[in-house]
């Protein structure tokens, strides 16, 4: 019971969206996923269950950290490793993200609208929510708490070469670098490059690889995890 409690909190949370309930207020149409009263029913919700006793913010933390770190992210990586290994699929990716991973049972809450931008040789692909933290929770999890932050929020946008190179990554100057604005209409996973001398791994091999980050556009796939 304590341990449903305890979920029902999480996911209370989650449903909330984009967080920050006076700040829906400023925001655009686009970013408001649900009502600006369900972030304070959320935020009421909480207070009285720990009051109560019934949940202890800091069992909630772990779990926060499951969705943010390994459960979510996991899902994009067999997206992504999909797409290095099956050409037909890799088509229909691009073509229709959303239904693409909807083929491997990922969808829901932040998951309608997704697109797929590919990482070549030319083009390095970076993804930002300018206005608050709009993130394709099915395949990526919950956002981090940079993604949300101010700092990159506005600098992902006015130097993201600056941003890749805080991240430790160096994209040459002849490789443009495009910026992908989120939105509650529309959010992105990056197709990062499938490294060289991966060639003989397996599709499962190959998604211990991709990172969280590889699929915001601040890291890029190492060959070796
Ligand atoms: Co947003």
């Amino acid at each position: 019971m304590r341990f449903q409690i305890r979920i029902l909190g999480f996911a209370l949370s989650a449903v909330a969206g984009c967080d920050g309930g006076d700040d829906n207020r400023a925001m655009s149409r686009n970013h408001v996923t649900v009502p600006t009263g369900a972030a304070l029913r959320v935020k009421a919700l909480e207070a009285i269950l720990e009051e109560k006793g019934l949940i202890d913010p800091a069992a909630l933390d772990p779990i926060v950290d499951m969705y943010e770190n390994k459960v979510g992210p996991r899902n994009g990586a067999r997206v992504v490793a999909k797409a290095w290994t099956d050409a037909a699929f890799r088509k229909r990716l691009f073509e229709d993200a959303t239904a693409a991973v909807a083929e491997l049972g990922y969808g829901g809450p932040e998951g309608g609208y997704l697109v797929a931008v590919e990482n070549t040789a030319k083009v390095h692909n970076l993804v930002v929510c300018t206005l608050c933290s709009c993130y394709p929770w099915p395949v990526l999890g919950l956002p981090p708490v940079w993604y949300k932050s101010f700092a990159y929020r506005s600098r992902a946008v006015r130097d993201p070469r600056g941003v890749l190179k805080e991240f430790g990554v160096e994209i040459p100057e002849s490789v443009e670098v495009r910026v992908w604005d989120s939105s509650a209409e529309q959010r992105y996973i990056v197709i990062p490059m499938r490294p060289k001398g991966t060639e003989q791994m397996s599709a499962a091999q190959l998604a211990e690889l991709v990172t969280r980050d590889s699929m915001i556009g601040v890291g890029l796939v190492k060959a070796h995890a």
